[in-house]
């Protein structure tokens, strides 16, 4: 059996036809006469599995041989994205694959379209946390992810009479090829119940029993690494019953109770929560969180205990963990409990261990996302984690009145929040449980030690460790970002650098720089962006029977809608744009830059300021779209159901897009460095990864604008004082929403919700407030128009704008999450490639 199950799949075309035919045939019983597009996506799917599976235990297998230190990324989100495309690139099937299927008669392209795109995540932090995966196979790390198989993704956004309807997304109806259920791998968690305390040897202990159990399940997807032999793991837990079905109770009363009961356990993992800045105090949330932390820590130190004669001391040398964000940061109370409660470790020594292994990533400047948990909610469900807490916590006091005596300072710096509810703070306790704590850009790992931590950077510099809070820019995958979702550049890289190389070196790509100026390299480039602009201009077509002009300027704003990310503003300057348009004779329009402006996003479903702005931009865009006098010059839209593979069709086809939040707000901001890799010009403020792509790529590829961090307070200030002008073309805007123009009569629920908008904005003398404008839309709206003017009269000289664009997407390197991975390995978590060797 062992010989037998040596040998690999050979990755041929034919004997890749041969195991889709089986796949075809055995796995999904379809027959040769009649099987659908469907049906051959996950046969497709169920042959790249087979290959992915050998590459995931061979590579287990090669880390547990080497014993090397593991990395952990705890994420409550990742937003995977389509795999199959990116997994066949990867894996090197690209031509094997294509001459397989084509052979078959079938296009590659379309099985791709048959895929689910599996969102288990809300935004930007999913996704870097997607691309983290990647690049740490990429790099073979040996590094897993972990977090929560929810049967429900991101909801899937429609559009109905211009507002967000929000609809579930079973991503999994039909089961996903690529995922590899693991009944074997399954961890109970525990919750509710009381602690006893007892005696054990002659220490007192203390136990948590009773409550109710959930059964953790795994769920492995592999991740491959590209050029790299090696396959990770992203292993997602699924709440399952405990107990199998209690027959007897059909007779009894408690048959009721029973479902319910079982029901509750799977609803556990059924959902993802869709916010993603604000935190909502749910008590199912805090559930989530600790079910899939406590699964995830029982399975690594299940891992670490295996190795022969281990040792405890040796935790740290073999074991790095990375909390994303404050929504696993109960681990560090459930590492203790493990390590204290379990494994009979001594307090001080669990201690030192605990904090030598996690780390803890904040991608918010927001304070409402830094979750607080009830002192009471937690006492209920986590009864052993709060004493565990309030233990931490008392060490922790005595330390900070030891060096600072009594002050204001300890009650800012102590995880509890006293008040009228009492709550635990969940990023204070990861930031004393943590080696290291981490910003996601430079400006925003300032803003960390100096607004959002100031007290506990004060601790870190009074205590020699300065180098606690640390930066790791974000970054993006390549292998994702242009070449799957952009073959025709990644043709072009390869062709001018005669390798693929430039795919895991991106700063090879700085050769492109030489041919900035040439020609020849000009036509291709556009040709590339052309042929991408068609693409998008056929999936609106198809998707929302948007017809497009595809000479037009493509700008684009994607992403979550915030204020603070002010799609509002963008959409008040489409306003102006038209409202110029229309005071111009036709000749003179002529004369003016075709443009199309897309905005897409989702709302949380709660945030009703961000679905009144979706609101107006489906009602600006009808009006503009209809109007015979404009709408060969202007077009826009929103775009329903922003998603990862949208984004793949979206990004590619830009000229600029916007990135145009308030300086300081933006942590950092992925979806800048996508565009600029596929030669897309940003329009952006001086905030989040902003500031440093400017640098590497130069001043003159970006168009900058609005006021700079450091001002933002002292014209918050100003403005409270009322002297806060209005732009008389801003005010142009304004009296036509409140004309009437974008809703009207027609409308009236619409034109109130628009006037309050606005009204709000106008209310300068509470500025600085939720209901002035707190965002600064007034303030940096002129200087707005300027770097909109600028764009336009830079795009008519082309050849220029294609410099420009070949110079930006050549200097992207330092914005690959295999730098960004790189550096995490390095400073944080102290881990090596492994990379392993070549079979025979
Ligand atoms: O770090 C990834 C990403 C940043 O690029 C964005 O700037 C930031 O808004 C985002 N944060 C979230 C929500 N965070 N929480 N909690 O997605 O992280």
């Amino acid at each position: 059996l062992q010989q037998l199950m040596a040998h690999y799949e050979p990755n041929d075309p034919e004997s890749i036809q041969k195991s889709f035919a089986r796949h075809l045939e055995y796995s999904l019983a379809c027959t040769r006469f009649s099987f659908t597009m469907q049906d051959a996506y996950r046969a497709a799917g169920l042959v790249l599995r087979d290959r992915l599976l050998e590459s995931l235990n061979d590579t287990n297998t090669w880390y547990r041989e080497q014993d090397v230190k593991r990395g952990y990324y705890l994420s409550a989100e990742y937003l995977i994205g389509r795999h199959m495309q990116n997994a066949i690139a990867n894996l090197d099937l690209e031509q094997p694959f294509k001459e397989a299927f084509e052979d078959l008669g079938m296009k590659l392209e379309d099985l791709f379209g048959e895929e689910a795109d599996p969102a288990l995540g809300n935004g930007g932090l999913g996704r870097l946390a997607a691309c983290f995966l990647d690049s740490m196979a990429t790099l073979s790390l040996p590094c897993w992810g972990y977090g929560i198989r929810y049967s429900y993704g991101m909801f899937k956004q429609g559009i109905k009479d211009g507002r967000q309807i929000e609809e579930p997304d079973f991503w999994i109806g039909d089961g996903c090829p690529f995922e590899i259920p693991r009944p074997d791998v399954t961890y109970p968690v525990r919750f509710y119940g009381k602690v006893e305390e007892a005696h054990e040897n002659g220490q007192k202990v203390s136990r948590w029993v009773g409550g109710e159990i959930v059964q953790a399940m795994a769920y492995d997807n592999p991740i491959p690494g590209f050029d790299t032999y090696n396959t990770n793991n992203l292993r997602l837990w699924r709440a399952c019953p405990s107990e199998e079905f209690d027959l007897d109770a059909f007779s009894s009363a408690q048959f009721q109770d029973a479902i319910t009961q079982r029901r509750k356990a799977e609803d556990l993992s059924a959902v993802l929560y869709p916010n993603d800045a604000t935190y909502a105090g749910k008590e199912l949330r805090l559930r989530q969180q600790y079910f899939f932390v406590s699964a995830s820590l029982q399975d690594l130190l299940r891992e670490f205990i295996k190795r022969p004669n281990f040792k405890w001391e040796e935790l740290p040398q073999k074991v790095a963990v990375q909390m994303n964000d404050t929504h696993p940061t109960i681990a560090v109370a459930e590492m203790m409990r493990l390590l204290v409660d379990v494994q009979k470790l001594d307090w001080d020594r669990a201690w030192e261990l605990t904090r030598q292994c996690l780390n803890y990533t904040n991608h918010t400047v927001m304070p409402e996302a830094l979750e607080k948990w009830p002192v009471e909610m937690m006492e209920r469900m986590l009864p052993r984690h709060l004493q565990i807490i309030y233990h931490i916590n008392g060490i922790w006091i005595q330390k900070l009145l030891q060096r600072w005596g009594d002050g204001p300072i300890i009650a800012a710096l102590s995880i509890v929040e006293e008040g009228d509810v009492k709550k635990i703070r969940m990023g204070h306790l990861a930031i004393i449980g943590s080696n290291k704590i981490n910003g996601v850009a430079a400006i925003h790992t300032e803003i960390i030690k100096k607004e959002t931590f100031p007290e506990f950077y004060k601790w870190c510099c009074d205590n020699g460790e300065h180098n606690k809070i640390v930066n790791m820019t974000n970054g993006v995958t390549p292998r994702r970002w242009v070449h799957c979702a952009n073959p025709a550049l990644s043709e072009i890289f390869t062709e001018y650098l005669g390798s693929q190389e430039w795919l895991t070196d991106m700063t090879k790509l700085k050769v492109m720089l030489d041919y900035k100026e040439d020609p020849k390299l000009h036509d291709k480039w556009m040709a590339m962006k052309k042929g991408c602009k068609a693409k998008l201009a056929d999936w609106l077509k198809s998707t929302m029977d948007l017809e497009i002009d595809q000479d037009a300027l493509i700008d684009i704003q994607i992403k979550r809608i915030h204020e603070y990310k002010r799609q509002l503003m963008n959409i008040l300057f489409v306003i102006h744009r038209y409202l110029e348009l229309k005071k111009k004779s036709p000749g003179e329009r002529a004369a003016v830059q075709k443009r199309v402006v897309l905005i897409g996003g989702k709302a949380a479903s709660a945030y009703v300021n961000a679905k009144i702005i979706i609101k107006l931009i489906n009602n600006v865009a009808k009006v503009i779209n209809n109007d015979p006098d404009t709408k060969q010059y202007l077009k826009c839209a929103f775009v329903p159901n922003y998603c990862v593979s949208a984004a793949q069709v979206m990004i590619p086809a830009s000229d600029i897009s916007e990135h145009i939040s308030t300086a300081g707000t933006e942590a950092s901001g992925t979806s800048n460095m996508k565009f600029v890799m596929n030669g897309g010009l940003i329009v952006g403020t001086m905030d989040g990864a902003n500031i440093e792509i400017r640098e590497e790529c130069g001043p003159e590829t970006m168009f900058i604008f609005g006021c700079q961090e450091n001002e933002v307070a002292g014209i918050s200030a100003r403005a409270q004082e009322g002297h806060y002008p209005i732009d008389s073309r801003l005010q142009a805007v304004f009296d036509e929403i409140r004309n009437g123009k974008f809703a009207g009569q027609a409308e009236p629920e619409a034109q109130a919700e628009f006037e309050s908008i606005v009204s709000r904005l106008c209310n300068a003398r509470a500025a600085g407030t939720w209901d002035g404008d707190k965002y600064l839309v007034i303030y940096d709206f002129p200087s707005f128009i300027d770097a909109q003017a600028r764009v336009d009269q830079t795009y008519k000289n082309k050849s220029q704008w294609c410099k420009l664009s070949i110079q930006a997407a050549a200097s992207m390197a330092q914005f690959s999450t295999d730098r960004t991975m790189r550096e995490y390995a390095k400073v944080i978590w102290g881990i090596e490639p492994a990379r392993r060797p070549v079979d025979e």
